[in-house]
């Protein structure tokens, strides 16, 4: 049976595409989903991939996660800077997290620069827009293969 990876997306990323192209692109979401669909089947992974604006609902797909899959792709997007939810969840679940930004948070404001999830991530990638959940996919199936 191959192995699961959650793909999860939070706040406002629903909207991708749609505003602010400078800063995160053209692409939306749903491209993003159909490009993380043929990665993960390239790796031999089932891909689940959603998002929510909730910290909660993001909290209780990480517990599940920690039930049900291999690893963990999250862009937590607000979250990121304000989170110990997600951060205890993460560490709870025990379950490899790569941490994924489409912008390059570092030469963004100075509130972007820290992060809650990044201690618990097995590694971020940041500033390569969606390929960045690609290149997430190739961690995960480097280090936890499918
Ligand atoms: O670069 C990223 O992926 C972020 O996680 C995106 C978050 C931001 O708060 C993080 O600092 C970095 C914001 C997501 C907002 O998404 C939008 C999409 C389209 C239009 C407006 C916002």
């Amino acid at each position: 049976m191959p192995a699961t990876l959650f793909i999860l997306n939070g706040p406002n990323l629903n909207r991708l595409g749609t505003r602010e192209p400078d800063t995160y692109g053209r692409t939306t979401l749903a491209d993003i989903e159909a490009q993380c669909r043929a990665t993960g089947a390239r790796h031999g992974f089932d891909i689940v991939f959603r998002q929510s604006n909730s910290e909660g609902t993001l909290v209780d797909w990480i517990q599940e996660a920690g039930d049900v899959a291999r690893g963990l792709i999250l862009n937590p997007a607000a979250y990121t800077h304000t989170s110990v939810a997600l951060h205890d969840a993460i560490r709870t679940a025990g379950i490899a997290t790569v941490e994924v930004h489409l912008s390059n948070v570092f030469a963004r404001e100075a509130f972007r620069h820290h992060s809650y999830v990044s201690p618990v991530a097995l590694g971020v990638i940041c500033g390569f827009g969606a390929k960045g959940y690609d290149l997430a996919i190739e961690a995960l199936a480097h280090k936890i293969g499918a």
